[in-house]
């Protein structure tokens, strides 16, 4: 079973600014250097399996919108063989080196334990081949521990055992086959990891079978070899009404609680962020000074709804403020922008899917070069540099001595006779400064 879905469309290529081409990139020059990398080595853009090529179109309200000719058939080994190979034609006719999947978009459905192996596994031999002869590599795998009604009480905090051990299941088929098909990362979202009431819920428990969990799968990657990274991605709720992983601090709390913040790292997505009431760059600056900056799901969500909307990001502004903390923080280097965005349910055709991406991939990119003109221009930085030169100072070394304590601090302020003065934080000044890039 073939399809031809996308056979109308071009492969997307770079044409400039100018250009009238609606298949075209404006911005995304993969092999442009900026700041000493390509676009390409800087913005490693990967195109999701679930949006993408699972999504129906449905909502809460009404059922799929979208024919896609794979769709009716994505249930059997045929039809999720169709669904991989019009993944591979989509993602080769957009030229971006990327891709990720959970278990279940790829494989077939599978109601038993002995289904369950033998459909994912065929599905990895064939990825395994699209990729070889793609040359489309995997930036994460990642296992739905969500969706299957037997994890409505969630997945690792489950209070049944068994659901635990159902999970332990799909996240090893998983990880071995990220570890087989040289994914980069290796994620967990714990989509109903967290409680709707503490009525039922044995908070203390669900935490430490969460932490158990985790160190089973940290420990699982050492024993098969895997070098990959292991991700959690933060999201506050939606669906649990209190989600474990509820942002970027709060998963490092739970990662130092566990022994595992030198194991594992965040994929941060913008949409979480924003729920979570923070600023996409926010996550990203909060990442990168805990060390535990990973890789991230690109979209954005809708300011007056509130929900995860999962848009394609289009705001150069807010992106150019995440692009800069991520350059600041050193780029990516297991991570890239995954683009967990989905298109809307009215845009049904296969062009859509396309100018989605399209406009995702040329926010992202224009947002690099603006920040690299900010860096390059270099009157920002110099200014946060100026603001905490006195930690470079002798009195700054001071307080960080070993052997100072507070005493001898506050001794040295009287001594001295220490008066300080307040400073403009330049904040309007910085503004207009970064508005002109
Ligand atoms: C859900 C979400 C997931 C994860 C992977 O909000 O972002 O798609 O990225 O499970
Ligand atoms: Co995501």
């Amino acid at each position: 079973m073939a399809t031809d879905y996308f056979a109308d469309i071009p492969t997307i290529t770079y044409r400039g600014p100018e250009t009238d081409d609606e298949f075209a990139y404006r911005w995304y020059d993969k092999d442009r250097v900026v700041l000493g990398k390509t676009m390409a080595e800087h913005l490693r853009f990967a195109v999701c399996m679930w949006h993408t090529f699972c999504w129906p179109g449905s909502d809460v309200f009404g059922p799929g919108t979208f024919q896609r000719p794979w769709a009716a058939h994505a249930h059997t080994p045929e039809g999720a063989a169709m669904k991989r190979d019009a993944a591979f034609d989509f993602i080769r006719r957009l030229d971006v080196p990327f891709y990720c999947w959970h278990d279940v978009d790829v494989s077939a459905h599978a109601t038993n334990v002995a289904d369950c192996g033998r459909f994912f596994g065929e599905a990895v031999a064939h990825l395994e081949q699209l990729q070889a002869d793609s040359g489309i590599a995997l930036l994460w795998g990642t296992a739905n521990l969500f969706s299957d009604p037997r994890y409505a009480a969630g997945g690792a905090t489950n209070p049944d055992p068994e659901v635990f051990a159902w999970g332990a299941m799909q996240v090893r088929a998983a990880l071995e086959a990220t570890h087989r098909l040289g994914g980069a990362n290796y994620v967990l979202w714990g989509g109903r990891e967290g409680y709707e009431t503490l009525v039922n819920t044995d908070m203390k428990r669900e935490l430490d079978n969460l932490g158990r969990f985790l160190a089973l799968v940290v420990e699982h990657k050492h024993k098969i070899g895997y070098t990959g990274a292991i991700l959690i991605e933060p999201k506050p709720f939606e669906p649990t009404k209190h989600q474990y992983d509820f942002d970027t601090a709060t998963v490092y709390g739970f990662l130092k609680r566990y022994g595992l913040e030198d194991e594992v790292r965040v994929n941060i997505e913008a949409n979480h962020a924003t729920l979570a009431s923070h600023t996409f760059e926010h996550e990203i600056a909060t990442a990168s000074a805990l060390g535990i900056f990973g890789s991230i799901d690109a979209n954005r969500g809708d300011y007056q709804n509130g929900w995860d909307t999962d848009q394609f990001p289009n705001s150069v502004e807010e992106l150019t403020r995440a692009t800069l903390e991520i350059v600041r923080a050193g780029g990516f280097t297991t991570g890239g922008f995954n683009f967990d965005a989905k298109v809307r349910r009215q845009s049904i055709d296969a062009a859509d899917l396309f100018h989605g991406h399209i406009g995702g991939i040329d926010t992202v990119a224009k947002s690099l070069l603006n920040a690299a003109a900010i860096i390059e221009d270099g009157r920002i930085d110099a200014f946060r540099a100026q603001r905490y030169a006195g930690w470079d100072g002798e009195l700054g070394r001071t307080i960080h001595t070993e052997g100072t304590g507070l005493a001898d601090i506050a001794d040295l302020a009287i001594a001295r006779n220490l008066d300080p003065q307040p400073r403009s934080g330049r904040q309007e000044w910085l503004e207009n400064l970064l508005n002109r890039f």
